[in-house]
């Protein structure tokens, strides 16, 4: 099923239901070289997500800011390599809602366990705006908060289930957006957990 929340965002849901085994997968084989970890925020917080990244650019916040960066702080190694079967559900996302040829080289994977939760905040690290962001949910259901382009506008809340797609763009790529915490039910196999992927295109720095 398709949902427009508004134009430029389109939420397919189940639309990666079938071959969630394996995303879990590949997410687990990111996780064993560049385990989930929670980042420190510039304004001296911890995130209650825990997060980690593949591909060639991963998203880190720390006390100096946020940035996007070749290698892992944690290993000093690159980050892992985007696996083929995570590429590929995030370029047919993307092409089904509209966005034909998407290239993502970011790929940020969130942890949320009991108590989580991701403040309203919009994603504007990337560099170039010009192509979406894709969003794969993956186990126990997230209320996710979806506002407009100011943060005082009015909040909806959504819940966001196992296999939902989220694909996000042109006036609406700046929204505010986040996650308000879990649902109670735990889920059949990730348990009391949820995951949620997001592929970026971030521009070379210039
Ligand atoms: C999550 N992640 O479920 C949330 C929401 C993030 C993030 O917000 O930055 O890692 S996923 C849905 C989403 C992702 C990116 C942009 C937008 C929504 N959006 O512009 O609304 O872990
Ligand atoms: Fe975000």
């Amino acid at each position: 099923a398709r949902e427009v929340l508004e134009p430029g965002a389109l939420l397919l849901r189940q639309f990666a239901t079938s071959s969630a085994t394996i995303y879990l997968q590949a997410l687990q084989a990111v996780a064993e070289q560049a385990p989930f970890r929670h980042m420190h925020t510039p304004g001296g917080g911890t995130m209650s997500a825990a997060m980690t990244s593949c591909g060639a650019l991963g998203w880190v916040s720390s006390a100096q800011g946020y940035a996007y960066t070749p290698v892992d702080p944690l290993s000093q190694q690159p980050w892992p390599t985007m696996p083929t079967s995570l590429f590929a559900l995030a370029r047919n996302a993307a092409q089904t809602a509209g966005y034909p040829g998407f290239t993502p080289n970011a790929c940020l994977l969130n942890c949320y366990q009991n108590g989580a939760h991701m403040g309203l905040h919009q994603d504007r690290d990337e560099g170039d705006m010009t192509q979406p962001v894709v969003s794969l949910s993956l186990g126990r259901t997230g209320l996710f908060m979806w506002g407009g382009q100011n943060r005082r506008d009015r909040v909806r809340t959504f819940a966001l289930d196992h296999g939902d797609v989220l694909v996000w763009g042109g006036p609406a790529r700046l929204h505010y957006h986040g996650i308000k915490g879990l649902a109670p039910a735990p889920h059949p196999v990730t348990g009391l957990t949820r995951y949620n992927i997001t592929f970026r295109h971030v521009a070379a720095p210039s």
